[in-house]
């Protein structure tokens, strides 16, 4: 194993999310945290099998959007960024892995069951759900924990529609989600990096405000696989790992859900993960970003510039300590 001084690691080989993952895996192969930490320089357990970006085999433009009233108007970022510059642990921990290996994703056929307090549980066809719900094109920001954020023109419907259909009770207070879990899919699962499935999850009333999407597609085109095909979350108010990618499972839940960041390191990562320039991450600045494409870093905006939007759902309570 090559161990690369310090001094060597690349800041983006050492970002934040990155780090309990990459620790996790390699306290299981190496059982020490310094040799962990070193070897986040060196391999991954994927190099050598691929070297192509994946191409999405269901790449199908998507006809009739709808324009969205949300949208930035800042420059969006290039198909290519937004597509091989990823966080897809499923995949791999490096930026790039998803584009590299998530053509042994299947995004069809797929279903998506939805279980719990409401009136319409089941398991229905994402061919269906995409036939219930007008799609549009909304050009969000995104802001990564790690502090890099990108422009992207997502195709998607609210979420808020998706979540009346199913009829929720009164008794529904969290929506829940997972990701797929399945060894050949996804072979990073193969390896402890996350406990497996990737879970997230949305108060109710965060899940019914407009700005919550559920993505299909970008740039006009289904989701490729990198990105969390065939359907996956968008929480512009929210640090990226809210977004969680290939979706299989939404539940209604009493309780609030521990989300897969949140039971990695409780202390770093919390349930709400609103964008706080004001909260810093215990090891890094959470008050600027670097805009990927951009050399200069650009202040971080509360909610991600979304207050309007979403500052109300927020009154009263005390966002450092619900971060
Ligand atoms: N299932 C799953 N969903 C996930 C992740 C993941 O590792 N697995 N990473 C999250 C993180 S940390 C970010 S920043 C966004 C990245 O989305 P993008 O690659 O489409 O930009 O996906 C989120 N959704
Ligand atoms: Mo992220």
């Amino acid at each position: 194993m090559l161990v690369k001084p310090a001094s060597d690691i690349r800041e983006s080989e050492v970002t934040p999310e990155k780090w309990y993952a990459r620790r996790r895996e390699f306290l299981k192969v190496a059982g020490s945290t310094a040799v962990a930490v070193a070897a986040g320089a060196g391999g991954s357990w994927l190099d050598g099998t691929a070297t192509a970006y994946a191409q999405n085999p269901n790449a199908r433009k998507l006809t009739g959007l709808k324009k969205s009233s949300f949208d930035t108007t800042e420059k969006q970022n290039s198909y290519k960024e937004i597509t091989t510059y990823n966080n897809f642990y499923e995949y791999g921990l490096d930026k790039g892995d998803p584009a590299r290996h998530a053509g042994s994703l299947k995004p069809s056929p797929w279903k998506v069951v939805v279980e719990g307090q409401c009136g319409k549980p089941g398991t229905y066809d994402i061919d269906d759900i995409l036939k219930w719900f007008p799609l549009e094109e909304r050009i969000y920001r995104m802001r990564c924990v790690e502090a890099w954020s990108m422009v992207i023109p997502w195709v998607g419907f609210p979420l808020a529609d998706f979540v009346k259909r199913f009829e929720p009770t009164s008794k529904a207070k969290f929506v829940k989600f997972t990701t797929l879990v399945d060894l050949r899919q996804m072979p990073g699962q193969t390896e402890p990096a996350l406990p497996w499935p990737y879970v997230e999850g949305l108060r109710m009333d965060e899940a019914l405000n407009p700005l919550a999407l559920m993505a299909v597609g970008l740039y006009g085109e289904v989701l490729p696989n990198q990105n969390g095909a065939p359907i996956r979350l968008v929480v512009p108010w929210k640090y990226g790992f809210k977004g969680i990618k290939s979706i299989v499972r939404v539940s209604f839940d009493e309780s609030q859900p521990v989300n897969t960041w949140q039971r990695m390191q409780p202390s770093e990562y919390g349930f709400y993960a609103n964008v706080n320039p004001a909260v810093d991450h215990p090891r890094w600045t959470q008050a600027s970003e670097r805009r990927i494409g951009e050399f200069f870093r650009r202040k971080t905006l509360p909610f991600n510039g979304y207050a309007d939007h979403v500052a109300s759902l927020y009154a009263g309570m005390d966002l450092r300590k619900n971060y």
